[in-house]
């Protein structure tokens, strides 16, 4: 029990509410270690958007709106983390929905599609193939999904299957707290920030843009930038840690 008067509360209560997610198989125990990466990155960002990471969530909306075939690419973490933000992000930006899995079984595929339905997600569903040039499990993706997006937004994305996708000609957009990490070096448009801040965000981003300024968005930015403002704000914030 964990009182909530403690000053890490929510914190906490995420863990336990993982350690629980994790027992019921919906995440993988890789995905609680992956989550206190995430953490420690969080800290270094001030647990809070930030100004890089605003920006890169409207041009990220700008890019799901504009896309013809957008899909949202759900694994164990981001579904136990996020299930009502992926519902609330499709509704307002047609994305299609699509679970792809790591740790991949179809048990976990299964339970990561109920809690997703739970919260009002369509998933798409069929008999996934192996479309992708990687010797694990995420290469397996629905030919009517992943396999013909033009736009994937894949939250907590384990590094390869970004290049894999980014070779097939795919804009990719991460969201990742860790600026350094493979797949925030080599997606399209990394958002360095919180999952379940991100989404929200992102979503209403997806309501506010007009057509025009969405492709204006969409044509003329650069990630290279992008991460480097987020590096600067950790440099900052670090400088400043014992003022
Ligand atoms: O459910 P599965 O089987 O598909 O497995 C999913 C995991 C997350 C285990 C798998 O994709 C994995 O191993 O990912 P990585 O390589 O650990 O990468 C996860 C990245 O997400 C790391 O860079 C973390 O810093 C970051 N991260 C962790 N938690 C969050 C996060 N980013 C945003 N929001 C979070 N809550």
């Amino acid at each position: 029990m964990i009182p909530n008067d403690h000053p890490r509360y929510r914190s906490l209560a995420v863990r336990e509410h993982l350690a629980r997610c994790a027992k019921a198989g919906i995440l993988s125990l890789e995905g609680l270690t992956a989550h206190g990466r995430g953490e420690a990155f969080d800290y270094l960002i001030g647990e809070r958007t930030t100004e890089s990471a605003l920006a890169a969530e409207r041009i990220a909306a700008a890019l799901l709106v504009g896309a013809r075939n957008p899909v949202i690419s759900v694994n164990g973490n981001t579904a136990a983390l996020a299930a009502d933000g992926i519902a609330r992000l499709q509704q307002v930006s047609g994305a299609a929905v699509e679970v792809n899995l790591f740790h991949r079984s179809e048990e976990r595929i299964r339970k990561i599609t109920g809690l997703l339905e739970e919260q009002g997600v369509r998933v798409l569903k069929g008999d996934a193939e192996r479309l992708l040039p990687l010797s694990h499990d995420r290469a397996l993706c629905l030919p009517g999904g992943i396999g013909s997006a033009d736009v994937v937004l894949v939250p907590l994305e384990d590094g390869d299957r970004c290049t894999a996708l980014r070779e097939m000609g795919k804009t990719v957009i991460a969201i990742d707290l860790n600026p350094l990490s493979r797949t925030a070096q080599s997606a399209s448009l990394t958002i360095v920030d919180e999952v379940t801040r991100a989404l929200p965000v992102i979503a209403r981003f997806c309501s506010e843009l007009s057509p025009g300024e969405a492709a204006v968005l969409a044509s003329g930015f650069s990630n290279r930038d992008i991460l480097r403002a987020a590096l600067q704000e950790i440099q900052e914030r670090i400088a400043h840690a014992l003022d």
